[in-house]
C-alpha cells in the first residue's frame, strides 16, 4: 500500500508542477486538459454524439475527470511496479509525460513552450518517486524509522503539491488579464441593443426576444476556452485571391460597422430543443473584406480555422452575397464574451453554426470544397448546412396542467435568411389554426408567435408548424439531427381541469 500511495503522491506533485507552470506561461491547457482534447480530437463522431447524448453538458467535466481518474490509477500502478522492478515505475511515469507532450504539440498553432509543463511534470514525477521510494526500500520496513521518514516525505510532496496548484490557480491570471483588456474596451460604432418595437409579445413562460449574452446557447470542442488579447489577436485572409489580407483588431475597428439582430442555432438542436438564441451583433462585413482581398474565380469555398484548431467549411457565396455575414466584435452592445469567441468571431445568417460561426477565428482561406475537409464533416455531418424552416412550442410546457377554458399558447419560429410568413397550431388532431405572429421587420431573427385555444378538460396534444416567407411550409418529416438538422413539427403533451 505505501508503494502504491508513494505512485499516487509523486503522480499529484507533478500534476500540480506541470499546471503550475502553463499557468505560469499563459498557455491555453494544461496536460490534464491537453489529453482530454486529445481525446476528444481522437474519438469518432458517431461515439462522440453518443457520448453527447447521453451526458449532455456534463461531457466536459466528465471527461476531464476521467482522464484524471486514469491517471491515477496508473500513479498507484508505477508506484506498485517500482517496488520489484524500479526502471518499469520510471518508463511508466516517461510514457505518460510523452503522451502529455504529444497531446500538447499536436495542438493548432501550439507554442513551442508548450512542452515545458509536461518536461517539468516527468522531472517532479521522478525526483518524488525517489524521494517517496527511498525510505521505503530502507530494510525491514517494520522498522518505526523508515515509517516514519516515509510519513514525513509523503506529506512534504503533499504540501508541496498543494502549495503548486494553489499557485498555479492565483497566477492562471491569463484568462483574468484578458478580461481585464476586454472590459478597458470602448468600440467605435458599436450601439446597445434597442429590440424592434412588437417583438416582444406580453406571455408568461415565452423565451424573451432577446436572449442576454449569459443566457446565449453555447457550443465548442475547446476544454478551455481561448483567452486572446486584442492586441495578440489577427486575422489572415488568404488562398485563392490577388491580394493576401491581415487584419488586427485595431484594423477591424477602424472599418466601417455593420450591425444586425440575428439567430444563431446549432445543428445539433433537437426538434422542440434550445440551442438556440438571437442576439444584436455587431463587426464588419465579410462581403467588404474578401472584395479588397480579390476573391479568384473557381473558388466556392472559405476554410475558417480558429485558435484553438477548430475548423468548419462555409460556402464562399453566403459570404460574399447581401445577407451580412460579418467578423463580429460585439454581442448586445459589448465586446464579445470569451466564451463566444472574443475577440472576433464570424457569423453567418441562414446557416447553422458548425459550418459558418468559427469563434476565435485566426484564419480565412478562400478555397473549394473539394480541397479539404473540417471538423464536423470529417465527423459525418453535412458539407453545406442552411437553416432548416422550424418552430417550437414555449407555453404550455410539456407535461404543464392547466386550467381548462381559454388557453394562451407561444412560442417561436425560424428560418433566418428567409423569414417567417405565418405560423399554425393544431390541438388534437383537429384542424389547423392560424397564430399571431409578433411584430416580423427581421428575416435573420426568430419571431414570437402566440394562439388563444378553447380546452376543454382532459388530456391534450398540441402541435406547431411554420410556414416562411417562400411559402413553403415546415416538414413534418422527422429527422434526427445529424447529418444536416433535425426536422418535424414539435408537439407536445398537456392537462387541462
Ligand atoms: N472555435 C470554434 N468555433 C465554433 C465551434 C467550435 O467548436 N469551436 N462550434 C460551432 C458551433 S457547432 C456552433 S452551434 C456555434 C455556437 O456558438 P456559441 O457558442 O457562441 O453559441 O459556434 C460554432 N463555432
Ligand atoms: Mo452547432
Amino acid at each position: 500500500m505505501p508503494w502504491a500511495l508513494a505512485g499516487v503522491l509523486a503522480g499529484l506533485a507533478g500534476l500540480a508542477t506541470s499546471y503550475l507552470v502553463a499557468a505560469w506561461l499563459g498557455l491555453r491547457g494544461n496536460p490534464v486538459t491537453d489529453v482530454a482534447e486529445l481525446v476528444i480530437r481522437l474519438t469518432p463522431g458517431s461515439v462522440a454524439e453518443a457520448a453527447i447524448s447521453a451526458v449532455g453538458h456534463h461531457d466536459k467535466p466528465l471527461l476531464v475527470t476521467g482522464v484524471l481518474v486514469v491517471v491515477l490509477v496508473l500513479f498507484a500502478c508505477f508506484g506498485l511496479l517500482a517496488r520489484r522492478w524500479p526502471g518499469a515505475g520510471i518508463a511508466g511515469f516517461v510514457v505518460l509525460g510523452v503522451i502529455g507532450l504529444i497531446a500538447n504539440q499536436s495542438q493548432y498553432g501550439a507554442p513551442a513552450t508548450g512542452i515545458l509543463p509536461s518536461l517539468v511534470g516527468v522531472l517532479t514525477w521522478l525526483a518524488c518517486l525517489a524521494l517517496l521510494t527511498a525510505p521505503l526500500r530502507e530494510q525491514p520496513y517494520r522498522d518505526w524509522d523508515p515509517q516514519r521518514r516515509f510519513l514525513l516525505v509523503a506529506s512534504g510532496v503533499g504540501l508541496g503539491s498543494l502549495v503548486a496548484g494553489g499557485l498555479g490557480y492565483r497566477v492562471g491570471g491569463h484568462r483574468r488579464a484578458v478580461d481585464t483588456a476586454r472590459d478597458a474596451l470602448d468600440l467605435p460604432g458599436v450601439t446597445s441593443p434597442r429590440p424592434p418595437a412588437g417583438v416582444q409579445v406580453q406571455l408568461d413562460g415565452i423565451t424573451p426576444w432577446q436572449t442576454s449574452a449569459s443566457r446565449f446557447y453555447r457550443i465548442d470542442t475547446a476544454l478551455v476556452p481561448p483567452a486572446i488579447k486584442p492586441v495578440d489577436w489577427s486575422v489572415r485572409i488568404h488562398g485563392m485571391v490577388d491580394r493576401e489580407i491581415t487584419l488586427t483588431y485595431d484594423d477591424l475597428l477602424a472599418r466601417p460597422r455593420h450591425q444586425m439582430w440575428m439567430t444563431l442555432n446549432c445543428v445539433s438542436n433537437e426538434v422542440g430543443g434550445n440551442l438556440i438564441s438571437n442576439g444584436w451583433f455587431s463587426g464588419v462585413l465579410l462581403k467588404d473584406l474578401l472584395a479588397e482581398a480579390g476573391v479568384q474565380s473557381g473558388a466556392d469555398a472559405v476554410k475558417q480555422t480558429s485558435d484553438d484548431g477548430w475548423t468548419c467549411g462555409t460556402p464562399l457565396s453566403a459570404l460574399t452575397d447581401d445577407r451580412g455575414a460579418m467578423l463580429a466584435i460585439a454581442l448586445n452592445g459589448q465586446p464579445l464574451p470569451i466564451d463566444h469567441g472574443f475577440p472576433v468571431r464570424t457569423l453567418v445568417p441562414g446557416l447553422y453554426g458548425y459550418v459558418s460561426a468559427c469563434k476565435w477565428v485566426r484564419d480565412i482561406e478562400v478555397t473549394t470544397f473539394d480541397s479539404f475537409t473540417a471538423y464536423w464533416t470529417e465527423r459525418g455531418w453535412s458539407e453545406m448546412g442552411p437553416v432548416k424552416l422550424a418552430s417550437r412550442i414555449d407555453v404550455p410546457h410539456g407535461g404543464e396542467h392547466v386550467t381548462a377554458g381559454t388557453v394562451r399558447a407561444g412560442g417561436l419560429a425560424w428560418q433566418q435568411n428567409t423569414g417567417i410568413r405565418g405560423v399554425q397550431v393544431q390541438l388534437d388532431g383537429q384542424g389547423w389554426q392560424d397564430a399571431t405572429l409578433s411584430r416580423r421587420t427581421l428575416k435573420d431573427t426568430w419571431v414570437q408567435w402566440t394562439a388563444t385555444l378553447d380546452v376543454p378538460a382532459g388530456d391534450h396534444q398540441l402541435r406547431v408548424r411554420a410556414i416562411n416567407d417562400d411559402g413553403q411550409v415546415q416538414t413534418s418529416v422527422q429527422a434526427a439531427p445529424a447529418p444536416n438538422g433535425a426536422s418535424g413539427w414539435h408537439t407536445i403533451s398537456f392537462s387541462a381541469g
